[in-house]
């Protein structure tokens, strides 16, 4: 504040459409007008009044709302502010946000384990493969009699978790149900999307092209054997800031346990039911998926409590395992999902014979280790398809969901920057733009079960949020905005001597947690504690299950409002 910059006004830096609401966030106290230009003319379009003081909760900084939502006409645009300054250019138009959509969608593809990326498909980010995943042996804590010490396995593809350059199951669980879930709720979307990806020409939408890759690295994660799953692929360390084809260490398979197999048995089945609709050009896929969720379930009703203790784990087994742990102690919500995705593939009731749908407490966020509202989802989804038995669970299951977004809604108008993001200090946690983009898809499923626009309007509220109206000014997808992230905790953009880092990449976000310890952050307000530097890898990593709902809420956002 004081000096006029862009800086003082957060807006959404990617822009609006034409008939949706625009908002923007100025800082300071002063009252004034504020006016819309013709970036180009300079001409003025619109005039408003700025709205009353609203204070940040955790900083106490104010700020004041310019609404310019009666303005409808599509062009590019700055937004004048007496005082504050002149805001970053942006466009009012239709479809705004495909863009988004397809680099987030993208952005898998430059996480792709074991495969070159040529210029082609990735630009000035191409690289040679790394990780080629071949030759994997068994950690010592995961030997079975078919797999003794020793044996060496194949586990190729997949996706690069995050910054680093391992493999795990758990978070593959949430992320691939995400992916697929957002071409089952929006199919159509996907009918002529073309992502330059290398399978791009074939017959299958290119979403599920990126999720093929994955799918097949997760099905070689199942111990033939038992049918149990492995935690993860990793090295024991994390590997240098180097990029994936000078990573020579040696990788492990590391420990089956219930949970990874449970958000894999999930995942296997709705692949199963996905596939299906593509058994032409995949022909066998679905039932191999089937086949192998049949298996992982049969495993965890054999072992259904046997936990992963990563620091436990070492107390026996050599080598040491260091890196990311996804140690999750309730199992419950695993269950409940990896149920009702059975029972929706099979149609065998008993699979739901002893799971409650605990609809009578508040309805989780989903996170890596609450997926409790993923079940919700596939229910709520696949209705059609349930018996007569279900409807009461539906009844229930629906009011959770609206319930959920009701409580997001209370005194929205009353938020500094307008978003249901950020109402509570908790959705500041490690990865807080997964949190925006999950509430944007529980508000998504509540818009679509009542039809009530005011659900939407709260879901691209998040969307724009994440792209520029928030307290750290920021535009969290990189690549895109005026005000980008350029320094993410990610070892490709790091080590690869290009300047921007690869694009399409959701970055971590706020989270007073600090717990990389890097020096820089501006202070501890939750909601501006966010450091673009690649030390930070608790408020500026990458990962795939953030990347993952907010490519949900894009392709939602333009799916429903895009024209
Ligand atoms: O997203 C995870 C977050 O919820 C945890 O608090 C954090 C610490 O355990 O780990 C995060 O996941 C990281 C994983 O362990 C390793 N790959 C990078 C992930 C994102 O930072």
């Amino acid at each position: 504040q004081g000096q006029s910059s862009p800086e003082n006004i957060h807006l959404n830096q990617i822009g609006f459409y034409p008939g949706a609401t625009k908002i923007a966030v100025v800082l300071g106290e002063e009252n004034s007008d504020f006016v819309l230009k013709d970036s180009g003319s300079k001409k003025v379009v619109f005039t408003g009044k700025l709205g009353e003081v609203r204070k940040s909760p955790y900083s106490g900084k104010a700020g004041r709302i310019a609404d310019f939502s009666a303005f409808q006409k599509s062009g590019n645009y700055v937004l004048e502010v007496p005082k504050a300054g002149i805001s970053y250019a942006f466009d009012i138009q239709p479809e705004i946000h495909k863009k988004i959509a397809v680099a987030a969608i993208r952005g898998y593809y430059y996480q792709r384990a074991s495969v070159a990326l040529p210029e082609k498909f990735a630009g000035k980010w191409a690289r040679a493969e790394g990780h080629p995943d071949d030759k994997i042996l068994i950690h010592p804590s995961a030997v079975s009699p078919g797999r003794p010490e020793g044996t060496v396995i194949s586990s190729p593809k997949g996706w690069y978790d995050a910054g680093d350059y391992n493999k795990y199951i758990v978070n593959s669980g949430i992320t691939m149900a995400t992916l697929l879930s957002v071409y089952e709720d929006f199919p159509d979307y996907f009918k002529n999307l073309k992502t330059n990806i290398p399978e791009s020409n074939n017959a299958v939408p290119d979403l599920l092209d990126e999720v093929l890759w994955n799918l097949r690295w997760m099905i070689t994660m199942q111990d033939p054997g038992d049918g149990g799953v492995y935690h993860k692929l990793t090295n024991p360390r994390f590997d240098g800031m180097i990029m994936p084809e000078a990573c020579k260490n040696p990788r492990y398979v590391v420990q089956k346990n219930t949970i990874a197999t449970l958000d894999f048995a999930a995942v296997m089945a709705q692949s199963a039911r996905v596939f299906k609709r593509f058994e032409k050009e995949l022909p066998g896929l679905a039932d191999s998926c089937k086949t192998a969720a049949l298996k992982a379930w049969a495993y965890t009703i054999k072992n259904p409590s046997l936990e992963y203790r990563q620091n436990e784990m070492n107390k026996t087994f050599d080598p040491d395992v260091v890196t990311g742990a996804y140690e999750d102690k309730d199992g419950s919500d695993e269950l409940i999902w990896a149920a009702s995705e059975m029972y929706i593939l099979t149609k065998d009731e008993s699979y739901l014979k002893n799971i409650s749908f605990g609809t009578d407490k508040p309805m989780p966020l989903p996170s890596w280790s609450q997926v409790k509202a993923l079940a919700y989802y596939t229910m709520i989804r696949n209705e059609k398809q349930l018996g007569a038995v279900d409807q009461q669970y539906l009844r229930s299951i629906k009011k959770s969901v609206i319930d959920f977004s009701d409580d997001l809604l209370i005194d929205l108008e009353k938020q500094p920057y307008q978003t249901v993001m950020g109402k509570n200090a908790k959705d500041f946690a490690w990865g807080s733009n997964a949190v925006a983009s999950n509430q944007g898809i529980a508000l998504i499923q509540a818009y679509k079960l009542t039809k009530n626009k005011k659900y939407l309007g709260a879901a691209l509220g998040n969307l724009d949020y994440i792209l520029g109206r928030n307290a750290t000014g920021y535009s969290f997808l990189t690549g895109y905005g005026s005000k980008q992230v350029m320094h993410p905790h990610h070892r490709p953009s790091i080590a690869d001597g290009i300047l921007e880092p690869v694009p399409g990449l959701l970055s971590g976000g706020p989270n007073p947690g600090q717990q990389d310890k890097c020096a820089g952050y501006p202070n501890n307000f939750a909601d501006e504690s966010f450091l673009d530097a690649d030390c930070s890898y608790a408020s500026n990593e990458i990962a795939i299950n953030w990347n993952a709902p907010f490519v949900y809420v894009a392709v939602a956002i333009e799916a429903l409002y895009g024209k």
